[in-house]
């Protein structure tokens, strides 16, 4: 479907165009019912939305507009100071992305103040639960760790981290962690990326009224940016989160609004930083407050998550993940919430008045996130099982208002593997001893796997939830292309019973062999969005191994997102177009209505960095572009003819 198609369309949808998930259709109507407002009621309120909008060509930057603009032919305009279509789409585009980078890099600086403040000893219930990882860290930072303790190691790289936020020249140190030939373009293409805040910075400063107008210069900006998101603040999130946290190893979860329970006390755990809910898990075990929810006639207490904070403590924990993103308000409609507890980003707030409806206490804790009509208790990560304690505390008060006649649990619950870190995946192909990507290289050289293929970000009510990432990936796998996945697009396989194992069956014959001689899922969980970082790392340790050329633009490797609705996800997809991915995105693309901007973000941008964007909203479609494009690779690689079938004895199984 053309993006035409989808922008004239009015927003009303029958049940069947909603989702595919078995969940929505009772619990919208039980939401009706309830006077509680969905994202699909409110998309069709908004009937038909502004198409200068939609294509990218409104301006508002300064009192003169809001600026709007007819991009060619007899009545083609300009904004009131000269702008015309193609620059104000690219400013446009570089303020969506500077905003997904702020968001992901404020997160990793979060996390970067609680490490320092764990060194500090400030932070006494956190721990150093990786301690490789924080090593691998302080070479990769530069920090010297001879005769030094973990907490001395940390104290060193969280202060080397902050630096990278403040950095006024230079590079990124991350930025050597990709390979050299990667390093190089970016050097080429001046889009090395300095500071961390000084890349969001210039990128709103050359978008202000008056500054920057060449399109092309613009985007190398968003470039720059994205790369400071991706090599910058999410993996320095990803990395220390590992360090804190623990690295994630394979661990077996349940998905769906099945995993609430109808006799504990339900709570909900939303938005992105692990800080807190790693915490609430550890409180919900504590055995006074377990003798507090039974004295309310609970017979325990049930955490569960959604979105990527939800993420973050299935890959480490196994912790149920309720759902995704267009869930949220829906996992309130059960009535069988005490209390939904929210961070940061991709919280609605229309939360507030779902919650209003039934007995749920909707909760927030973030510093910089407050809800009108929601009770705030300030996360503090220097009392943090405290304050953890104190938030499932009203929860627990809370359950004794439940009203029974007011409670629908959906059955579905679905089975999952998750937990595939970098380090995790690794240790799974290559073993203890030798870890290595080199049987998934050869896999790909030998023809089983034809290729890999990063599937991450949203929802949209735009379209059917879920349905557009299952497709993709349905097809994809079918193909023999390995699918990592991240965000709500991999919670959305995992309710669709794709990251199990068995799911095998729905690979093709080459991916099918690997994954049962090794024993994994065709689908593979690496996190949430922060985690795309991984992604990154893994594509560098498959230039590394070699075989496969000598830069991630060599990779058969491609990205998607499907269901995309958030900056962070354009921020995302910018920085694996960045680092040479070819990239499609689903539901609508923002600059359709400036050409110039579109070409260089369709096609130019492979000659400046190897990878570009397309747009394709038909999963099926957009399956077969990823696999042109990986086939145009294998073919470049000189490993196009080499998909031979070969069925594996149990020698071969022991040697992969
Ligand atoms: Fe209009 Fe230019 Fe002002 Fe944008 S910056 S609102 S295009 S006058
Ligand atoms: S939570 S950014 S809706 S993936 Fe990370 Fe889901 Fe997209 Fe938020």
């Amino acid at each position: 479907m053309r993006q035409e198609e989808t922008m004239d369309k009015k927003q009303e949808k029958t049940m069947d165009e909603k989702s595919i998930d078995k969940t929505v259709e009772p619990l919208l109507k039980k939401a009706k019912e309830d006077g509680v407002e969905t994202p699909w009621d409110r998309l069709e309120s908004q009937g038909r939305q502004c198409k200068f909008g939609v294509l990218g060509i409104c301006c508002k930057n300064c009192a003169m507009g809001p600026c709007r603009i007819i991009p060619s032919g007899e009545r083609a305009q300009a904004g009131v100071c000269g702008a015309d279509a193609d620059t104000i789409a690219a400013r446009n585009f570089l303020r969506i992305i500077a905003a997904g980078t702020s968001a992901h890099s404020d997160h990793g600086r979060s996390v970067v103040e609680a490490a320092l403040a764990l060194a500090k000893g400030d932070a006494t219930d956190y721990e150093i639960k990786d301690e490789q990882k924080l090593i691998s860290m302080a070479m990769d930072l530069g920090v010297n760790v001879e005769r030094k303790d973990a907490k001395e190691i940390l104290k060193d790289v969280a202060e080397a981290c902050l630096k990278e936020f403040g950095r006024q020249e230079g590079e990124l140190c991350y930025v050597k962690k990709a390979p050299l030939k990667r390093q190089e373009v970016w050097r080429k293409a001046g889009i090395v990326p300095r500071g961390i805040d000084r890349e969001v910075v210039e990128s709103m400063h050359r978008t202000h009224m008056g500054v920057d107008h060449d399109p092309e210069h613009l985007l190398l900006q968003g470039m720059r940016a994205s790369l400071a998101d991706g090599w910058g603040g999410s993996m320095i999130a990803t990395d220390l989160q590992d360090v804190i946290f623990g690295t994630p190893e394979p661990v077996l979860g349940t998905a769906n609004l099945g995993t609430l329970s109808q006799d504990e006390v339900n709570i909900l755990v939303h938005g992105h930083e692990p800080l807190l809910s790693e915490m609430i898990v550890v409180a919900a075990q504590d055995t006074e407050l377990l003798e507090l929810a039974k004295s309310k006639g609970a017979s325990g207490i049930n955490i569960v998550g959604t979105c990527c904070t939800g993420l973050e403590i299935l890959m480490r924990h196994g912790i149920p993940i309720a759902g995704n993103f267009l869930q949220q308000e829906l996992t309130v409609s059960t009535g069988a919430l005490e209390a939904c507890i929210v961070d940061i980003q991709c919280i609605m707030p229309a939360l507030s008045n779902a919650a209003q409806c039934y007995h749920t206490k909707l909760i927030t804790t973030s510093r910089i996130a407050k809800f009108p009509g929601a009770l705030h208790i300030e996360f503090d990560e220097k009392h943090a099982l405290d304050k953890a304690k104190e938030i499932v505390r009203v929860a627990i008060e809370n359950f004794p208002n439940r009203k029974a006649e007011k409670v629908k649990i959906p059955d579905e619950k679905m089975f999952h593997i998750s937990g595939f870190s970098y380090e995790t995946i690794n240790y799974l192909l290559g073993g203890v001893y030798r870890a290595s990507l080199k049987p998934l290289n050869d896999n790909i050289i030998g023809g089983r796997i034809r290729g890999v293929a990063g599937v991450v970000g949203c929802n949209n009510p735009k379209v059917k939830h879920d349905w557009v990432h299952v497709e993709l990936v349905k097809e994809l796998i079918k193909n023999d292309v390995c699918v990592l996945q991240t965000g709500c697009s991999a919670i959305a396989l995992a309710k669709a019973g794709l990251m199990l194992p068995e799911a095998s069956q729905f690979a093709g014959d080459g991916w099918r062999e690997v994954c049962e001689t090794v024993g994994i899922p065709p689908v593979l969980n690496m996190g949430s969005c922060v985690d795309n970082s991984r992604i990154l790392i893994a594509a560098s340790a498959m230039v590394k191994e070699g075989g496969l050329g000598d830069d991630i633009s060599d990779l058969p490797v491609a990205g998607a997102a499907p269901e995309w609705m958030s900056e962070k996800a354009i921020s995302i997809g910018q920085y694996f177009v960045a680092s040479g991915v070819f990239t499609v995105f689903g539901v609508t693309w923002p600059t359709l209505g400036a050409e110039k901007t579109t070409e260089i973000l369709f096609n130019r941008m492979e000659e400046i960095a190897g990878g570009k964007f397309a747009f394709e909203s038909d999963p099926i479609k957009a399956a077969k572009l990823m696999i042109e494009h990986i086939d145009k690779k294998r073919k470049a690689l000189g490993i196009d003819k080499a998909r031979e079938r070969v069925l594996f004895d149990m020698a071969a199984r022991r040697e992969l």
